[in-house]
């Protein structure tokens, strides 16, 4: 079956900042279309984007998320023995990460979570115009995780420069990964050094994961890789988020005063967040052998770039997908991924989330945007650069 071929360069800047465009015509080009700068299929359709997620087997993550593939050039970093892995080795690892972050063991944060952001909260409300991306969506993250994880405070900015490259190294070698790349070294050895199991507290995440370690389940090496995935995906994926969050609630007050007379759609709330703004944009998977997709030919070795953000918008499944409406059904996203790759740390970003949703649906009465918001453009995440807003307080 025939294809489009495009010249478009999914990893422009001004086309990161505002995608949609981009996205409507990705879809409307076909099932897979073939980006002719990077030879790389893209694919932005729902259906096809579940399929290729849902099928290790043809589609593997072994061989890099990324426009970087393992089995021919070598990856910037060791490889993440999850992410970046198939089964079987993947299952061994999963099982430990899916442990570690369980319901249960995230339940059991959500006291600590509210009470958090609570007082950050109280500390915004009513002071006027501030930047809700570092006092608020940075803020809150890099205090609630690195404490759950078992991390000592101090330099914890280091965890945004780090997540910054991780994420900006699945792109090419464009201004955003170079510029990401800047301060690599210091950063890397900073992070390997908080990946020891001397460095963590009882308790944490990262001691949970050392435990699987003394059971013999993985290797203390195994441990301290797996810990530095939780500080790789763990802080910038939920600050972006967060920042999302804000943004939708201050451009759609409609919705925000019909979240704030009914608590109960905070998690709807955040789903339709999630489903709207997509934090992860893409991801990419590699054919493993000569296969096809919807008719489509495709050879051992092609790159396919998964793009969630159009797939969450897909007007064929999402009845008027482009509209942000938090009572709809936003069940079956691909923000968090599907399948057996799907976000092992997604109880930990929606517990976040819902604290700070709790927390302005119990302070604040508006919430009002004071200038323009600024993205911040990256090869795999969509967040904000600035977000100039005020939290108006409830009448009393
Ligand atoms: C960028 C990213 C996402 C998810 C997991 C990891 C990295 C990892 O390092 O495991």
């Amino acid at each position: 079956m025939s294809f489009s071929t495009w010249d478009v360069d999914p990893y422009d800047e001004a086309l990161l900042a505002a995608p949609r465009e981009y996205y409507t015509e990705l879809r409307a080009r076909g099932p897979l279309v073939w980006l002719s700068r990077y030879d790389l299929w893209a694919c932005g359709r729902y259906e096809e984007v579940k399929t290729i997620f849902s099928d290790w087997q043809r589609f593997c993550s072994s061989r890099g998320v990324g426009l970087t593939d393992f089995k021919t050039e070598a990856p910037w970093r060791p490889p993440s023995i999850i992410l970046e892995a198939d089964p079987p080795e993947h299952q061994r690892t999963r099982a430990v990460m899916m442990r570690t972050l369980s319901s249960r063991a995230v339940d059991a944060l959500s006291g600590t979570f509210q009470a958090e952001a609570d007082a950050l909260i109280d500390r915004l409300v009513g002071k006027g115009s501030f930047d809700a991306v570092p006092d608020l969506a940075q803020a809150f993250p890099l205090k609630v995780f690195p404490d759950a994880v078992g991390l000592a405070s101090g330099e914890r900015e280091n965890l945004l420069t780090y997540a910054y490259m991780v994420f900006n190294a699945l792109g090419p070698d464009n201004r955003i990964r170079r510029e990401a790349m800047a301060d690599a070294a210091h950063v890397q050895s900073w992070v390997a050094e908080r990946c020891a199991r001397s460095a963590l507290a009882p308790g944490g995440f990262g001691a949970a994961i050392y435990a699987a370690a003394d059971a013999g389940e993985i290797s203390s090496d195994e441990a301290g890789l797996l810990v530095r995935s939780l500080l790789s995906a763990g802080v910038d994926t939920t600050v972006a988020g967060i920042g999302n969050t804000l943004l939708c609630l201050a451009q759609h007050p409609d919705q925000w005063a019909l979240l704030k007379e009914d608590p109960s759609l905070v998690r709807n709330t955040f789903e339709e967040v999630l489903r709207f703004t997509s934090p992860v944009h893409t991801f990419c998977r590699t054919a493993n052998a000569d296969t096809e997709i919807s008719g489509i030919s495709i050879s051992e070795g092609d790159k396919i770039l998964c793009v969630l953000g159009a797939a969450n918008l897909d007007t064929d499944h999402w009845p008027e997908g482009d509209t942000f409406d938090i009572r709809r059904t936003s069940i079956g996203h691909v923000a968090l991924g599907m399948g057996i790759h799907a976000c092992v740390g997604r109880q930990v970003a929606r517990q976040e989330a819902h604290a700070i949703l709790r927390a302005l649906i119990a302070k604040v009465d508006r919430v009002e945007l004071s200038g323009e918001p600024v993205w911040r453009p990256g090869n795999s995440l969509t967040t904000l650069a600035a977000l100039p807003i005020e939290l108006v307080a409830n009448r009393q």
